[in-house]
């Protein structure tokens, strides 16, 4: 039996990596497997939409709001709608928690893995041509395979997750998971429809001179916020803030940097949510060796009360989120 854990070449298809990964797996019953071919079968159907959003008229805002209360854009009813479908059919999922659902959507009493998902963050960009990203989390039921799914399967601690990723609709797709065993890359093909390993291992580096924060909210940023961001200034450090978390966070996992959403003014608690946003990032970025933080908390040790929680995030280099949560003490 060939040694899972031998580092397969930059170019092997994410059909033949899951394969050879699956027996990492802490369920290898190739279930998992499965779901995230479902998730990233859904992507290349949204980045197919996505790629042609400026020549058909899917652009811009459809007059509903979300939970959040958001103006809802055409893409990101679709992305919701290609994702859920994509699950719904793939049979492994039992239940879906999205930012455009308000209510938990069950899917199938047989399926195990709960999903958490932000299908198109960062739609405002769209108009404007700036990358945009879906995030997922996964987790296993926790109530018996068959029976109707409670909420207990669903709000569980970022720690149970058994997998998470996300897909960066950018100058090219790509798609960016952990099982749980480290965290690779993949970029998208379109022209053979395949997604090839690219970033194999990814580690974030401990340091780094980038920070990421919308400073248009500094006068309601917590004291501890405003002095870490005097610390940066002081240490010559460039402000990157694309508007568009995935491709920030994608930029600091790749060269190093912190991104912050704090409490402001307008969000008491921060914007980003628990379960769809920040869950996922935080397995991500601990198992690349970074950190991610409320300021106060480890992110994935968090107990989540409700489906839409937000919470105030601190994600990326090691270094960078400990200089950042020290001043919170
Ligand atoms: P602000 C997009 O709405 C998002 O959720 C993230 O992708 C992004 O980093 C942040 O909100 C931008 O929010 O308040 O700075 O415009």
């Amino acid at each position: 039996m060939e040694d899972s854990r031998i580092a397969l070449p930059i170019g092997t298809t994410l059909d033949r990596y899951i394969k050879k990964k699956q027996d990492e797996f802490q369920f290898a019953t190739g279930e998992l497997s499965q779901l995230l071919r479902d998730i990233a079968l859904a992507g290349k159907v949204v980045n197919r939409e996505i790629n042609k959003a400026g020549l058909i008229n899917i652009i811009g805002a459809i007059g509903t709001q979300n939970v959040q209360g958001e103006d809802q854009q055409k893409l990101d009813v679709l992305a919701n709608i290609r994702f859920t479908r994509a699950l719904s059919k793939g049979g492994e999922a039992c239940a879906v928690i999205s930012e455009e659902d308000d209510e938990i959507v069950d899917l199938n009493n047989n399926g195990r893995y709960v999903i958490a998902i932000d299908p198109l963050d960062g739609s405002s960009n769209i108009d404007v041509n700036v990358s945009i990203g879906t995030i997922f989390s996964v987790f296993r039921r926790v109530t018996p395979v068959g029976s109707p799914i409670q909420e207990t399967d669903v709000l569980q601690k970022g720690a149970e997750q058994v997998a998470a990723g996300y897909l960066l609709y950018g100058s090219s797709t790509m798609l960016v998971y952990t099982t749980g065993h480290g965290v690779n890359g993949f970029t998208y093909e379109p022209s053979l429809g395949e997604y090839f390993l690219s970033h194999p291992d990814m580690s974030i580096p401990e340091d780094g001179k980038v920070y990421s924060i919308n400073e248009g909210s500094y006068t309601s940023f917590p004291k501890p916020v405003k002095e870490y961001i005097e610390f940066c200034k002081q240490n010559n450090f460039s402000a990157r803030y694309i508007g568009s978390l995935v491709a920030d966070f994608h930029r600091n996992l790749l060269k190093g940097g912190i991104y912050i959403y704090p409490q402001t003014a307008k969000d008491p608690n921060g914007k980003l949510r628990l379960m769809y946003e920040c869950n996922a990032l935080a397995f991500i970025i601990e198992q690349a060796g970074g950190l991610a933080s409320t300021g106060r908390q480890r992110v994935l040790d968090i107990d989540p009360k409700e489906l839409h929680e937000r919470v105030p995030f601190f994600v990326g280099s090691k270094n960078m989120v400990e200089k950042a949560i020290s001043l919170f003490k």
